[in-house]
């Protein structure tokens, strides 16, 4: 063979011929930050169970806070799954379905939660996005409108992680890695409570809860008890690229999410693995 063919025939390639498993091969190439796509949005993910269950009394004022903030801020407004998708865990698991089966069900309920929030904002140019067109076409529809509403919830079906018969990976994971993976400018999670604390604040000797103002992915992860978030957001946070921390913030106080656009401290932040810039 010529040296003409053998050039043609192989693409110059800096992982060719090198195991991708291997951190100390792979690091030059691999280890730099990715670019931020969008680095000027602002994610917001509303809760399904903690905001949408309530219905108008607690849906119109966080739309009114939304609205207003339209002009401020572009917005990919994420909506989480809810009381629905715990109805369907349910009967899903009581009929033996697995985790895969369950996984899409439940996503479907935070797509549904999501039309709903869209068509209260379709006066102000909102509209619901299916989730191809935010893998592939948030930036003309963001160039279009202020903002657009989409599903939270991952869409991993029948590739869930089977290590629970609960989907692991669902709104707030989902809300963080399309926020990490844009290089937005934050993400807040909107809740019921004002934050994280030591122990569910609802629940059992709830009135002893102590709030948790400021702390880390890490730490939480050592809390023995529940958060207000799926736990494998913990985890995704540890690995995160860009989104050095988010903010969970009481939708039910008026006012809140827009400090939180605004940079103010008015919930838990937590601080993720993300390298410093
Ligand atoms: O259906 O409300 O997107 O944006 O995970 O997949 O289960 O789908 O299986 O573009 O692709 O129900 O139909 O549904 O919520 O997820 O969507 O209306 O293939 O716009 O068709 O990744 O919305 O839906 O549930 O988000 O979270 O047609 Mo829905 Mo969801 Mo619509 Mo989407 Mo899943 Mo698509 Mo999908 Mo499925
Ligand atoms: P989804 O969007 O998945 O439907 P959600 O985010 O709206 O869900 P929940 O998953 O119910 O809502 O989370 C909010 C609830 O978490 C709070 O109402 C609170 O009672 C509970 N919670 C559990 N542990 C804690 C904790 N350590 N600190 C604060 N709240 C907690």
């Amino acid at each position: 063979m010529t040296e003409t063919a053998n050039t043609i025939k192989h693409v110059a390639s800096p992982l060719a011929r090198q195991t991708l498993l291997d951190q100390e091969l792979t690091r030059p190439v691999a280890g730099r930050r990715p670019v931020r796509i969008l680095p000027w949005l602002q994610v917001v993910k509303i809760g399904g169970r903690s905001i949408m269950d309530r219905g108008h009394e607690a849906i119109l004022p966080v739309v009114d806070e939304l609205r207003k903030l339209l002009p401020e801020h572009r917005l990919l407004i994420l909506t989480g799954a809810g009381i629905r998708a715990r109805h369907l865990y349910g009967v899903g698991l009581d009929l033996g379905l697995p985790v895969g089966s369950l996984a899409p069900l439940a996503a479907s309920e935070a797509g549904q939660n999501g039309h709903m929030l869209a068509s209260l904002l379709a006066p102000d140019g909102v509209s619901y996005v299916e989730h191809p067109t935010i893998a592939t076409q948030l930036a003309i529809h963001l160039s279009a409108a202020r903002a657009v509403v989409g599903s939270a919830f991952p869409p991993y079906h029948h590739h869930e992680f089977p290590n629970s018969r609960i989907p692991t990976h669902r709104a707030d994971t989902g809300a963080f890695l399309l926020a990490d993976a844009l290089g937005a400018a934050g993400l807040t999670i909107v809740e019921d409570v004002d934050g994280v604390y030591d122990i569910d604040p609802n629940g059992d000797g709830g009135d002893k809860a102590k709030f948790i103002g400021e702390t880390t992915a890490v730490e939480l992860a050592k809390l023995k008890g529940t958060t207000p978030f799926d736990p494998a957001l913990l985890e995704v946070m540890a690995n995160a690229r860009h989104l050095a921390h988010v903010q969970v913030v009481n939708g039910l106080v008026p006012g809140r999410i827009t400090a939180a656009l605004r940079g103010e401290h008015v919930g838990t932040i937590i601080h993720t693995g993300a390298p410093k810039t």
